[in-house]
């Protein structure tokens, strides 16, 4: 006799974006097709007595196996990225296919389909980098990859191999604005952070601590200010990416409040380190926490906390960049300990992105809701994802974390799972944890222990239109 179910999940406290109900989950063929009580059985099932089911992360920005200037390179393929997100509850990740100088757009779009492809365990989409935007990019490239499901795309304000002129951005925004897809800005001010990693660098100012010194707060400010404005000219909407503070918070709620439809993303790191955490004039192990923008200051982290309260932001992302400490190929390159403005840029947090902003529920910083729709809604939403992910619902995916709400977990590398050689939140001590993750309902962990599945079980997933969600 077959049976309706592949797997029901029993007596599950289920939580969306919008609702809390108690349950049963039937799976099929890998979606969810039942919830209701008192489910027929399935050929296999699980107890959720006493945890939460929530839908699957979604981590819309991570950066994994992305090529890099010779002698970088990142500590994480497909592979092991996604084995840390399941780890951590995320089912589903969107990293970026990223455009060097020159090359084509689809030559970008096909190398990095070759490093997904054979090593995700877990579901993706790719965002684009484009930091050459020809006429050619623009007119023909850039429309066809968005119909075939490339719908958003990445641009920077610095950096000399990325950066766009004001002129570009205008021209890729308008490209966006007329096939509907979703700008990502990288909000730096280029000129200021030059001038300043120049007079540190006279003054022999060399240490990690710099990094921060260097990308000041009012730089950040500056160019979120003008990717808006731009924004409103061109009237697009547009994601401001890894906002580290008050002041661009500041820019983007004045924007929000004038009726522009201005995104925002957050991170993990703007919670919880702080400038501080760069180290002092001595010593190199602040290059462990070396991200752009740089963290701020508690003030800050305050600030960043009450805006994911009050909606400021859309999406919280671990803007995971793995590079490994001891490594010749990562925070030392060619093993040495260098000047702070050549440490490569970002740091490791897929596998604990979710923990450190569920650690937040738990102190009543953000409601549950609040923190579905941060981590696997909106996201899902914004790129294009949804109804397929971001939520539990008839005929999603279904892509299921159980969550022990009360565990306590002292976050140490050595149980982590991604393939970096430290943690910036070693020690650190949250307050609830994924215990159990399915993907299209494939049991990928459980009670915390990674199950192996089949290396190369993720599957790409072509992006829909943007939806917009109402601010
Ligand atoms: N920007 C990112 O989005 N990630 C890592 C570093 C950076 O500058
Ligand atoms: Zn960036
Ligand atoms: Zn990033």
């Amino acid at each position: 006799m077959t049976t309706l179910y592949d797997l029901v999940i029993r007596n599950a406290d289920v939580v969306t974006a919008s609702e809390r109900f108690a349950c049963d989950i039937g799976v099929k063929d890998g979606s969810i097709v039942a919830l209701g009580r008192d489910l027929a059985a399935g050929d296999r099932e699980i107890d959720a007595t006493g945890l939460l089911a929530l839908p699957g992360g979604v981590d819309a920005h991570c950066h994994l196996d992305q090529p890099l200037p010779d002698g970088l390179k990142m500590a994480d393929d497909f592979f092991t990225g996604t084995r840390a997100a399941v780890c951590g509850g995320t089912t589903t990740v969107i990293p970026f296919a990223a455009q060097e100088k020159g090359q084509s757009l689809q030559a970008a779009v096909d190398d990095y389909h070759r490093r997904a492809e054979g090593r995700a365990v877990a579901d993706y989409a790719f965002h684009l980098i484009v930091s050459d935007p020809t006429p050619e990019v623009l007119e023909r490239e850039l429309p066809e990859l968005i119909a075939a499901g490339y719908t958003s795309f990445k641009i920077y304000m610095t950096y000399d191999d990325l950066k766009l002129s004001d002129r570009e951005i205008l021209e890729v925004m308008d490209v966006a604005r007329r096939h509907r897809a979703l700008v990502m800005v990288h909000a730096e001010n280029s000129d200021c952070i030059a001038w300043l990693t120049d007079k540190l660098t006279d003054e022999g100012h060399h240490a990690p601590k710099y990094h921060a010194v260097s990308r000041p707060a009012v730089a950040e400010r500056e160019a979120t200010h003008r990717a808006i404005a731009f924004s409103e000219l061109v009237d697009v909407p547009i994601l401001i990416v890894h906002v580290s503070g008050k002041d661009a918070i500041e820019q983007i709620e004045w924007a929000q409040r004038r009726g522009l439809n201005i995104y925002a993303e957050t991170c993990p790191q703007y919670l919880y380190l702080t400038a501080e955490d760069l180290g002092g004039e001595d010593g190199y192990h602040g290059a462990k926490c070396v991200c752009s923008p740089p963290p701020r200051d508690t003030d800050s982290q305050k600030a960043v906390w009450n805006a994911l309260k009050r909606g400021v932001f859309s999406v919280f992302s671990s803007d995971h960049a793995p590079f490994s400490y001891d490594d010749p190929q990562g925070k030392k390159p060619g093993g040495e300990e260098v000047s702070f403005e050549h440490i490569p840029n970002g740091i490791p947090g897929l596998e604990t992105r979710l923990s450190l902003l569920f650690d937040g529920v738990n102190r009543g910083k953000l409601s549950l809701n609040k923190f579905v729709e941060l981590t696997a809604l909106n996201p899902a939403k914004l790129y294009g994802l949804y109804p397929r992910k971001g939520t539990i619902a008839i005929g999603a995916d279904a892509d299921i974390v159980l969550w022990d709400p009360e565990r306590q977990v002292t976050i140490r590398n050595a149980a982590l799972h991604h393939n970096v050689d430290y943690t910036p939140y070693e020690n650190r001590t949250v307050h609830g944890w994924p215990m159990h993750c399915l993907s299209r309902g494939e049991l990928l962990v459980e009670n915390g222990r990674y199950l192996e599945p089949k290396v190369g079980r993720g599957r790409f997933l072509a992006a829909g239109k943007p939806q917009l969600l109402d601010l």
